[in-house]
């Protein structure tokens, strides 16, 4: 039986979940789904779950139900889930079973991919310093920061409680860059509140239990403060060995890899929101490329096994079906990964996509209309017809929160759970990361 690893995450929330769980459904019920568009010779039967014990289960039926039952889209789920399937397919002579396990990890997590790639406290204390000084939004924390630890006979007490307002300031002004993101997200999934900042800095914890918290310090810092710096160091590593790394080892070893990325919310946040999420690709490529700053990641992960990574602008029927048309959609998407894309080892082939995972919208009766159930102020989810903002050509070079306007609908689902959902581009990438590997790559087509 031919096993494949698929991880899955999201930038800017991503839709992990509807990707994945319309991804299944189809699967499941493949031979009324309309799942292929255009290629037709694959034929999938007998799919079924594998139950991976001891892991934490990713809730298909649960999300599926919640699509076509309720019509709702499904909850926000918080934590790495796992979900292991099997099929037959009907086009190989080599092999009638095939084996996909789904890793499908939040995003907020990618904001540790540095602490992953810098094997050393001081090394992942620098790149967060570099990083901060080179960005105005992030500098005036940082700064703060930078005072407030200035004294050499600091405590990790008084550290670690000056650094938690600097994470506190950034999930108030939804900045991504949260590290370690257990300060945004813990280890059961508890995501932090909109809450005041102090009550944040109070609540929260920077590393993985009270005891062992820890903040990046300035160079300076570390040599007047030799006791302090080496215990940040001693709790960085029990971090980063118990959280980071089996995360980013699963990652790293997985043969193939999609990265959802939410365009339309990246317009409506605004640069920053921008910068920073293109940051976290980066910085995610880093790690799966074994390139990362002062480690020697590729030893540490044999990082032999990623073959395939599928950058995906997802929920493409927000945007006006001219943008999909024209191709707008996916040179932003493009554009916006390519540096990361170059830090991908060649053995690694990568491509880009479009993709919606439950199309909800169809085009409306002007060019940048859409008609579906909006979101907001639709308790009774009539559709109608609303405008949407054309895609720029390319990323401006400025631009402001809302400028931009893609407005969130209700799901288009059938009660009936043979009928999976619409779907745009879900089968390219499936045959992308699971069915069509070339030959060289160590896998038939
Ligand atoms: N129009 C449209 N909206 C989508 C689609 N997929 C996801 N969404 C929207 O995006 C939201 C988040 O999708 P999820 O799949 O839950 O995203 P996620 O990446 O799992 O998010 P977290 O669980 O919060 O990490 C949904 O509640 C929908 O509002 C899609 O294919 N089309
Ligand atoms: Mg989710």
């Amino acid at each position: 039986m031919k096993r494949r690893k698929i991880a899955i995450t999201g930038i800017a929330s991503g839709g992990k979940t509807v990707f994945l769980t319309t991804l299944l459904w189809h699967l499941k019920e493949f031979k009324d789904s309309k799942f292929y568009k255009e290629v037709k010779e694959v034929t999938i039967s007998d799919f079924s779950n594998v139950p991976s014990h001891g892991n934490k289960e990713f809730r298909f039926y649960k999300h599926r139900d919640s699509l076509a039952k309720g019509r709702k889209w499904p909850e926000k789920t918080n934590d790495i889930h796992r979900f292991r399937c099997e099929f037959s397919r009907g086009d190989r002579k080599l092999f009638k079973k095939q084996q996909l396990n789904f890793l499908d990890f939040p995003g907020e997590r990618i904001a540790d991919a540095a602490i992953a790639a810098c094997a050393s406290f001081d090394n992942w204390s620098d790149h967060m310093f570099d990083y901060f000084n080179d960005r105005a939004d992030y500098s005036e924390a940082a700064c703060q920061f930078l005072r407030e630890v200035e004294s050499t006979d600091l405590s990790t007490d008084e550290a670690t409680r000056a650094y938690r307002r600097v994470l506190a300031r950034f999930v108030l002004d939804y900045k991504p860059l949260i590290s370690p993101s257990v300060f945004l997200l813990d280890e059961e999934g508890d995501k932090a509140t909109y809450q005041s900042l102090e009550d944040l800095a109070e609540e929260r914890i920077c590393g993985l239990d009270e005891q062992s918290q820890f903040a990046p310090l300035p160079e300076s810092v570390r040599k007047a403060n030799k006791k302090l710096a080496k215990e940040m160091r001693r709790h960085y590593q029990r971090y980063r060995k118990k959280l980071v790394i089996p995360l980013f080892r699963e990652v790293a070893n997985s043969d193939s890899l999609i990265v959802l990325v939410d365009i339309p919310s990246l317009l409506v946040g605004g640069v920053e929101r921008y910068n920073d999420n293109r940051q976290i690709v980066l910085d995610l490529a880093e790690v799966v490329a074994g390139t990362a700053i002062g480690g020697r990641l590729k030893q540490m992960f044999g990082l032999d096994s990623l073959r395939r990574v599928a950058f995906v602008a997802a929920k493409a029927d927000r945007v006006a079906s001219n943008d999909l048309k024209n191709g707008r959609l996916r040179s932003l998407l493009k554009q916006m990964t390519e540096r990361a894309e170059d830090r991908l080892p060649r053995k690694v082939e990568s491509d880009w996509f479009i993709c919606s995972a439950c199309h909800s919208t169809r085009p409306g009766n002007a060019e940048d209309t859409l008609i579906g159930a909006p979101l907001s102020d639709n308790p009774d989810r009539l559709e109608k017809e609303f405008p949407v903002s054309p895609l720029p050509e390319s990323w401006p070079g400025d631009w402001g929160f809302q400028d931009y306007q893609f407005p969130e609908v209700h799901p288009k689902t059938a009660r009936n759970l043979q009928q999976p959902p619409e779907h745009r581009g879900l089968d390219k990438v499936f045959d992308f990361v699971a069915l069509r590997w070339r030959k060289g790559y160590g896998y038939q087509t």
